[in-house]
């Protein structure tokens, strides 16, 4: 998708450089290392297969797949894919940050099932090769902001969650959504010991208003830096939330329900005056254990490099976000 309307959440002109736009669907998913069915058969068969869920066919469904060159000036430098791959919170593979990429390698996630269902009129499943074809992909450079007081800028492919939920046709009882990561101790090894995924009590789950998933803001993820999730980033689907602390974007999703009533979230269960269900980025609400008024922002630079930069009232996303606490007191419902 060709965006034209610039929004706050979209790069400005200084934060990229060099910005080939793609408009043949094929090629953006062969970059991305795609290759479902779809892109085979549309070798041999007249229509486009990958066409085939698209209102609009031959509309630019991604930009920017290809070059991915920090603008060197900005305060919005990309941090290096090697470290958005190798420095990772996923904890069905470890709690140590290179835990993931280290245990998650065989994380086979072809087939895939991804159910919407709960208060909806039309629940419906998508299988792996849906989650690339269903929805256009648009790429997002969005801050990610942990818990943990460090930040990343991170250029990911995705589509908002908006279009998957209405889709489903949700009724007037969907107030909230509730989000299931897988649950397979065989292939997660966090999941079948205690000691290795943290305490956490899996399924991992997580949680949003349904104002909230339906901000435009609000992206799935399939990819980043212009190819699929790496299994350590939350392949083969993910959320991301911006304006949120990195746990509310939960990974490896298999369920998304629409809700009537406030969901259980992980971090929540296990630390509750820690980690609250809003969990939006706050410098004025510390962590019990820790300031939040700044962060590491993870760049290139090396151990020393000055790094360490203010936080924002929801991670500089309150012009989109902000009116939908207009009536909340953040101190309470952190
Ligand atoms: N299922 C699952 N999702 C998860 C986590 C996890 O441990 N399990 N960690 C969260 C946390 S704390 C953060 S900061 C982000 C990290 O995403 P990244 O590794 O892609 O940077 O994923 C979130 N999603
Ligand atoms: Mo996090």
């Amino acid at each position: 998708m060709l965006i034209k309307t610039k929004k706050n959440y979209q790069l400005s002109e200084n934060e990229v450089t060099a910005e080939p736009v793609y408009h043949d669907r094929r090629q953006v998913l062969k970059k991305m290392g795609y290759l479902g069915a779809g892109t085979l058969l549309a070798q041999s068969a007249s229509a486009n297969p990958l066409d085939f869920f698209s209102n609009k066919p031959d509309k630019v469904f991604a930009q920017r797949a290809l070059s991915f060159q920090p603008a060197g000036e900005s305060s919005q430098i990309w941090t290096p894919e090697a470290k958005v791959t190798t420095h990772n919170n996923f904890y069905e593979f470890g709690t140590n940050k290179s835990d993931p990429v280290e245990n998650a390698q065989g994380f086979n996630v072809n087939p895939w099932q991804l159910s919407i269902s709960g208060e909806v009129d039309k629940p419906y499943t998508l299988g792996y090769d849906d989650l690339f074809t269903r929805f256009d992909l648009e790429e997002r450079i969005y801050r990610l902001r942990c818990v943990e007081a460090w930040s990343m800028v991170i250029p990911w492919i995705g589509f908002s969650l908006a279009e998957v939920i209405k889709k489903a046709a949700p009724n007037s009882r969907a107030k909230y959504v509730a989000f299931e990561t897988l649950y397979d101790p065989k292939q997660m090894p966090g999941q079948a010991s205690r000691r290795l995924g943290g305490g956490v009590q899996y399924p991992y789950v997580e949680g949003l208003r349904i104002d909230e998933a339906m901000n435009p803001l609000t992206l799935l993820s399939v990819g980043l830096y212009g190819k699929t999730l790496p299994a350590q980033n939350g392949a083969p689907i993910r959320l991301v939330v911006p304006w949120k602390y990195g746990f509310k974007s939960i990974k490896s999703i298999v369920s998304i329900k629409l809700v009537e009533k406030k969901p259980p979230t992980s971090w929540n269960i296990l630390a509750a005056n820690e980690y609250g269900f809003y969990a939006n980025v706050n410098p004025e609400v510390d962590h019990p254990r820790w300031s939040q008024a700044s962060e590491r922002r993870i760049t290139s630079g090396g151990l020393f490099a000055r790094n360490r930069i203010a936080t924002l009232p929801f991670n500089g996303y309150g012009e989109d976000v902000a009116d939908m606490y207009k009536n909340m007191d953040l101190k309470v419902n952190y």
